[in-house]
């Protein structure tokens, strides 16, 4: 039932380095036209590190692993591309539908497929005001469950960061900086929160992912929280007003569920002139050539 596209399938029986990457960023976190260029340019990137980029969406009901261009451009203009947690995944599949994964269904498909480096910008979490609305990404589950690497720059800054945190220590999922000691902000290079491990490069990275498979415990993620680097993040106090501004917008539209973080994302873009949009695109370069650098220390391992 898994399509995985030839490309990607000969880099995995090979042992050749691959990273996948997620769709809803694409369909549903970054506006047209900039998408398709983005999703593009991203599986240049993985390239360009030596990788095979594998990037995850479902068309016709059908689970893609590894898209072609033609594909890609699907995911990025067609309306009625849904949005699909790995919940989702057999309701598309049975009613043929078309929808673009997040986090939890990629990551979720990649590992099925073989993939163990994964890439993305910002993992979702628990939503502030979690107390009232019980609004907890899948994803947090699912990568409790689910033996990947995913290289993220932290979570989305419109979440309750320290909940989120404490998530995933709960749910046993292993969280380190890489070439830092803060966990990152998403659009900013710190979040103001630490994080209690630090890995300095790609071979320490695949170092920990071998370690996971010797102790064999649950099978979890490994989580690199990878910063945007300081010249290229969103100006710190820009981004405390216009968040603040963006919560409160979500709140007196109603807007709740799946389309929560869409909703605050494209605030977010709208209101700082596109630089949270520069300041999100550096960050999620940053995530798909690191990614591309463990998983080449990963095949050579
Ligand atoms: N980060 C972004 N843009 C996005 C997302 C994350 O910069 O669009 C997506 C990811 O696919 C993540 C999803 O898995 O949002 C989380 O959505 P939810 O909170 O509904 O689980
Ligand atoms: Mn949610």
């Amino acid at each position: 039932m898994l399509m995985v596209s030839e490309e990607v399938r000969e880099a995995l029986t090979a042992g050749r380095p691959v990273v996948a990457l997620e769709s809803t960023i694409i369909a549903h976190g970054l506006p047209r036209p900039r998408n398709l260029q983005v999703a593009l340019e991203l599986e240049d990137a993985v390239r360009q590190e030596g990788a095979v980029p594998a990037t995850v969406a479902v068309l016709d009901g059908r689970p893609h692993v590894g898209l072609g261009k033609e594909q890609v451009e699907r995911v990025a203009n067609e309306d009625g591309i849904r949005k699909l947690g790995h919940r989702d995944l057999p309701l598309a599949v049975a009613t043929g539908a078309s929808g673009a994964t997040t986090v939890s269904a990629t990551a979720l498909l990649a590992a099925q497929a073989g993939i163990r480096v994964f890439a993305t910008g910002g993992l979702g979490g628990v939503h502030r005001e979690w107390t009232v609305t019980q609004d907890e990404s899948a994803d947090l589950g699912l990568l409790a469950r689910t033996r990947i690497t995913v290289v993220c720059a932290g979570v989305k800054s419109i979440l309750d960061v320290p909940a989120t945190l404490q998530r995933l220590e709960t749910l046993g999922v292993a969280v380190a900086g890489y070439g830092t000691a803060r966990f990152p902000g998403f659009y900013l290079s710190d979040s103001g929160h630490p994080v209690d491990w630090t890995l300095e490069s790609p071979d320490e990275v695949a170092a920990v992912m071998r370690a996971q498979d010797t102790l064999d415990g649950p099978g979890s993620a490994l989580i690199v929280a990878n910063p945007v680097p300081e010249d290229r993040q969103l100006d710190p106090a820009l981004h405390a007003r216009v968040l603040a501004d963006a919560l409160h917008a979500c709140e007196e539209a109603g807007v709740s569920g799946q389309a929560v973080t869409p909703f605050l994302l494209d605030h977010l873009v709208r209101h700082t002139d596109g630089a949270s949009l520069e300041a999100n695109l550096a960050a999620v370069r940053g995530n798909v050539r690191l990614a591309g650098r463990i998983a080449a220390a990963w095949a050579q391992a």
